[in-house]
């Protein structure tokens, strides 16, 4: 039984394979007309040979990689002060909604350039979830009393191929604030949604590559699947961050980052119109308020503000096939694997931090 599931999985996932560029090359010709579509194909056969000519070279150029050059990244101490950018599907459900007030009542620990809307994909979004996060993005800085205070950038549609960036402003303002740093001084880039964003920014220019630190929220099924719903969001992207040379932190847990709604009511609620707002976004979902809903990403915050909730663990990076399976060569280095993060340290942070914000605005 678990063998035939396991051959339906496959051929379902090589069918998301094959037929992903052909949709998305239909569905773009069917935008412009059959004329202008002639046009298109028929006139720019030079550029199209340039293009694949840079194809195929980046492709080289990343396989070549000195990956025994690639360690894994170091949390700096809880004191140390980091430049992030959020690339956050917040629209997507509520943990990110979460996690997002976390990072923006933690000054101390973060210099937040600015946020990117990421892309996703169910029955609460599709093409317009980008549009969508960049507004609740928007709303919970509002909710916070922040309005203004960030820039909110919107994110790519998902990669059509593997090594060609899909690009948006919010790719090129990543690159932007990557560039203004300095190996020494990097762009922490905190990813809860699918990794669309960072994989296009590295592949438009790859000398971001020792000003960046991928810290990457995937929770896959370790060591045998890199499965996850921000795998499957962007399986193309998701592969490039582990093939590529960049610099990665896995987030890979958070599973039991659970919220009684009794808690919710005690902690979140009474702190002013943010928590009132976090807690009644609950109410929008049954499933928001089941008592085994994880709230997932806030625990990617919850870990670089005090690394002290979480255990660490430096792996070799496995390679990741067009199945999803890892596969340990000892081919691409080594990245840092966030494992395991303490429930109650993490809930008592965020009350924490929404109290004290709460108690000063009210004053
Ligand atoms: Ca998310």
């Amino acid at each position: 039984m678990r063998g035939k599931t396991d051959v339906l999985q496959k051929i379902f996932m090589a069918a998301i394979f094959c037929l992903t560029p052909l949709i998305m090359c239909c569905t773009q010709n069917h935008a412009v007309s059959g004329i202008a579509a002639e046009k298109v194909t028929s006139a720019s056969p030079d550029r199209s040979e340039a293009r694949g000519k840079k194809y195929r070279k980046l492709r080289s150029e990343i396989a070549a990689a000195d990956f025994k050059a690639r360690h894994a990244p170091v949390i700096p101490p809880q004191d140390k002060r980091i430049r992030v950018i959020i690339d956050s599907d917040t629209r997507n459900e509520i943990d990110d909604i979460w996690a997002i007030a976390l990072a923006i009542l933690s000054p101390e620990r973060f210099k937040i350039e600015g946020f990117v809307a990421a892309n996703f994909d169910n029955q609460r979004g599709g093409s317009d979830g980008i549009e969508q996060s960049a507004r609740e993005i928007e709303t919970i800085l509002s909710k916070a009393g922040m309005a203004g205070k960030f820039p909110v950038k919107r994110g790519s549609h998902p990669m059509r191929y593997q090594y060609e960036p899909s690009e948006s402003v919010g790719v090129d303002f990543i690159i932007e604030r990557a560039m203004a740093g300095t190996p020494d001084d990097p762009l922490w880039i905190i990813g809860l949604g699918a990794s669309t964003d960072i994989a296009s920014a590295y592949l438009k220019e790859p000398r971001i590559v020792d000003r960046v630190i991928v810290f990457w929220h995937f929770r896959t099924r370790w060591p045998k699947k890199c499965y996850n719903f921000n795998v499957i969001g962007d399986i193309r992207a998701a592969r490039l961050v582990f093939h590529s040379p960049l610099r990665f932190v896995l987030f890979d847990t958070g599973t039991y980052l659970r919220c009684p709604m009794s808690e919710s009511e005690q902690y979140i609620k009474p702190c002013g119109e943010l928590g009132r707002y976090l807690h009644e976004y609950r109410l929008k979902e049954a499933w928001y308020q089941r008592k085994n809903k994880g709230f997932f990403d806030l625990g990617d915050i919850a870990a670089l503000v005090d690394p002290s909730v979480t255990k660490w663990e430096v792996v070799d990076c496995p390679e990741v096939n067009w199945y999803l399976d890892y596969e340990f060569k000892g081919s691409k280095g080594k990245i840092l694997r966030c494992y395991d993060i303490d429930r109650d340290k993490t809930f008592k942070l965020f009350y924490d931090k929404l109290k004290s914000h709460a108690d000063k605005t009210a004053n």
